[in-house]
């Protein structure tokens, strides 16, 4: 089992699309360990986005991160990281895959709906950033001896 962290962006709480993407998720079988709603502060934002802090578009990003609440969450399920970030489909909407949660709802490579980790120690490491380990609950679904055998 592996743990990701999501983050529903503005753009996604705006244009009110949160329970359409968290529906595929959840039909495809993974787990939410943890939730929560927030306006993230600018610091923690420019923490997370730190690996870009050289580029162009990084004040930007981070202005946009924190022009309205955020939905931050943990999902956990087998190879959780690759099976979301294929779930979210290219960065750019423009040329992420029809299929794909980018490619089905977006346009844009600023506003593209959804942040998820890219690798294990990202994963590690954002999940710390954005939650306390009381905040993560380990519980198992009724259904989950049906989604792994
Ligand atoms: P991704 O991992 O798909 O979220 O995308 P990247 O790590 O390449 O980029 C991080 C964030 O920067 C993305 F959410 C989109 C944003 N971005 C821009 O706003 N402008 C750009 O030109 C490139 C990326």
């Amino acid at each position: 089992m592996q743990r990701t962290l999501i983050i529903f962006k503005p753009d996604a709480m705006n244009r009110m699309l949160v329970g359409r993407i968290l529906t595929r998720f959840e039909d495809k079988g993974l787990r939410l360990v943890g939730m929560k709603l927030q306006k993230s502060a600018r610091s923690q934002v420019e923490k997370h986005y730190e690996v870009h802090k050289e580029r162009p578009f990084y004040n930007d990003l981070c202005d946009f991160m924190t022009s309205a609440p955020v939905i931050v969450a943990v999902l956990e399920g087998p190879q959780a990281i690759q099976v979301v970030r294929s779930m979210l489909g290219a960065t750019n909407g423009v040329e992420a895959a029809a299929g794909t949660i980018r490619g089905d709802f977006g346009l844009d490579k600023q506003y593209n709906l959804v942040h998820a980790s890219d690798g294990e120690d990202t994963a590690r490491a954002e999940i710390d950033l954005f939650f306390k380990p009381e905040e993560l609950v380990e519980y198992t679904r009724a259904p989950d001896s049906w989604i792994v055998s």
